[in-house]
């Protein structure tokens, strides 16, 4: 057995089921000995950047990490756009890098780049293996680093020269063979939470993408129904609580967000207790403070990550799970019976801003003008699917605002959201991953036209895997983007002509599609579209739409409960 060999068995032997890469003389030998284990199903790309969104996708269903393997320099480099997406949504994926001969560099050699100094800043990890010894000991340690704590992308970087030693007697015990490594929050701060919890008058919950990772959506549900708390998610953590329940807010924000719904909205500014759970507080979700005097309990699983955006009154360290868990435990013990009745006040309040919600939200989920609404897009596909055998994801750009806001997800994981890089081109290659992750599900990507042109050529690939996804583009080029104040004098270079069309696209790269301008011919193409799909098709439906403002607050600015 060679390295390149003993590096394969010891992924294997950790439950890695699926690599993604491009070849390269560097990386050849592993290339090859993942793929000859019967037990990898692997992916080959037509760049780098989508094979690690691929991984991620499949990743942000399974919680594996997927394996990315690349030649040396540039085409490690290639990945950066898809990479700093794992990264910054806290994505576990294990890359492969090439590598120069060990005693060749550094002296500029072909494609020699500092493997390190490029990754580390947007790393869980970088390591090295420059000898076989170190074998079983690193691969060990990358997969503690991708299955514990706050997860993220990992880099083991492999000289050419050491893929092909020697290895005698490799034995290698997988990490993955033990139990997850969870920890539980400190009992006095768990006590102290729920008890400011239980005398919250206006409590609000605010989930992130922890609660996914840490398989928690059930426990949180049993939460919030034991003390009546209203639960709104990041747009990461969309579908870590059922969106048809009644306690359900849809996104919302600490204390606002981009697309924070209007019942998420009010709720956060009434907010005297606010819980959060595996959230990230990042920019677009943090666009108004806590109002004055609300408390808050943090809890996430990266003790880094404890105060971030404002001090907390009481932060727990632990899994989102466990702590879930043990605040549950607490609340049947410290708290009355009458608190623990259902709080039906609460529940018909709720109601009642949901239904302003949807009084504002109607007239374009509805919206028969021409070009089509892209909000009404959302709502057609809502109904051309099944919710529960469905997954959801959505690209950079107003689809985003456009997509995330409306869509119903009933079941953890049916959405994926993504968000602070937002790498325009995302979704295809994590659609993928996601319907490799999932192949009983329906996977659809919504993704604008210029998003589409960034990643399209691996419809080819998604193909030739035999892995059919639905992308529908909502394709707004028509309508230049006018980016006021920003660079309104480039439309006249970056709208001329025709473009990227993507249902020409499609089919040149051996996909169906199909193009639609008049929405009453809307349901009847999705409805074509998803039965393609579930026939086993790759299918892109180009949606000829308006604009929209990918947010609806100033539909509402300055309401009050
Ligand atoms: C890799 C990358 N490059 C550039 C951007 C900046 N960017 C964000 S959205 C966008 C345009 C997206 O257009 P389209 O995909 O058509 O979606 P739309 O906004 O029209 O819905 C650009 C250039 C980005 N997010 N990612
Ligand atoms: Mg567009």
């Amino acid at each position: 057995m060679n390295v390149a060999e003993a590096i394969s068995k010891a992924v294997v032997a950790e439950g890695a089921r699926l690599a993604a890469g491009i070849t390269g003389q560097s990386v050849g030998h592993i290339a090859d000995a993942l793929s000859m284990n019967p037990d990898m199903s692997m992916i080959y790309v037509r760049q780098e950047r989508v094979a690690v969104d691929i991984c991620d996708g499949y990743a942000r269903v399974t919680g594996n990490p997927g394996i990315v393997f690349t030649d040396a320099g540039p085409a490690a480099t290639n990945l950066l756009g898809g990479w700093v997406n794992s990264w910054g949504d806290s994505t576990p994926v294990l890359f492969f890098a090439g590598h120069n001969n060990r005693y060749s560099s550094p002296r500029r050699q072909t494609k020699e780049i500092p493997l390190a100094d490029v990754f580390g800043p947007v790393s869980k990890w970088v390591a090295m293996i420059n000898d076989p010894s170190q074998v079983a000991n690193v691969i060990r340690r990358a997969y503690v680093k991708l299955r514990s704590g706050r997860p993220g992308p990992v880099v083991i970087g492999v000289p050419y020269d050491v893929t092909s030693m020697p290895i005698e007697n490799f034995h290698y015990e997988p990490v993955s063979s033990r139990p997850r490594i969870r920890s539980g929050g400190d009992p006095a701060a768990v006590q102290a939470a729920i008890d400011m919890l239980g005398n919250a008058r206006n409590p609000y919950v605010y989930v992130g993408a922890g609660v996914l990772g840490s398989k928690a959506s059930a426990d949180l549900v049993e939460l919030a129904e034991l003390l009546t708390l209203p639960v709104a998610t990041t747009l990461n953590g969309k579908s870590a609580f059922p969106e048809n329940h009644a306690l359900s807010l849809g996104i919302g924000g600490f204390s606002r967000a981009l697309y924070s719904s209007l019942q998420a909205t009010i709720t956060a500014a009434n907010a005297d207790v606010v819980l959060t759970v595996g959230a990230g507080f990042k920019q677009h979700a943090t666009t108004a403070a806590l109002p004055k005097g609300t408390r808050h309990i943090q809890v996430d699983v990266d003790a880094d990550e404890l105060h971030k955006e404002q001090i907390a009154d009481v932060g727990i360290c632990g899994d989102a799970s466990v702590v879930l868990r043990q605040l549950i435990d607490a609340a049947r013990a410290r708290l009355s019976k009458e608190r623990l009745a259902p709080v039906k006040a609460r529940i018909e309040e709720l109601a009642g801003l949901r239904a302003r919600w949807v009084e504002i939200s109607d007239p374009l989920l509805h919206a028969d003008t021409t070009p089509i609404n892209p909000y009404r897009v959302t709502w057609e596909l809502t109904q051309a699917l099944n919710p529960d055998e469905s997954i959801v994801l959505h690209d950079a750009g107003s689809v985003r605002g456009t997509t995330c806001q409306h869509y119903i997800a009933t079941k953890p994981r049916s959405f994926l959201g993504f968000g602070v890089q937002s790498a325009m081109g995302w979704s295809i290659g994590a659609a993928i991953g996601a319907k490799k992750a999932d192949p009983s599900k329906t996977v659809v990507s919504v993704i604008g036209e210029e998003a589409f042109a960034e990643t399209a050529i691996d419809i080819e690939t998604a193909i030739r895997s035999e892995v059919a996804v639905l992308l529908v583009v909502k394709n707004n080029r028509a309508i230049p983007a006018t980016d006021a104040g920003i660079s309104p004098h480039l439309a006249k270079t970056r709208f001329k002509g025709n473009g990227v069309v993507p249902h020409l696209v499609a089919r040149a790269l051996g996909a169906k599609s199909a193009r639609v301008e008049n929405p009453a011919e809307l349901r009847e193409a999705l409805k074509t579209a998803v039965a393609e799909v579930k026939g086993g098709s790759f299918y892109v439906l180009e949606v000829v739409t308006g604009r929209a403002p990918g947010s609806l607050h100033a539909k509402w600015e300055g309401a009050k409960k």
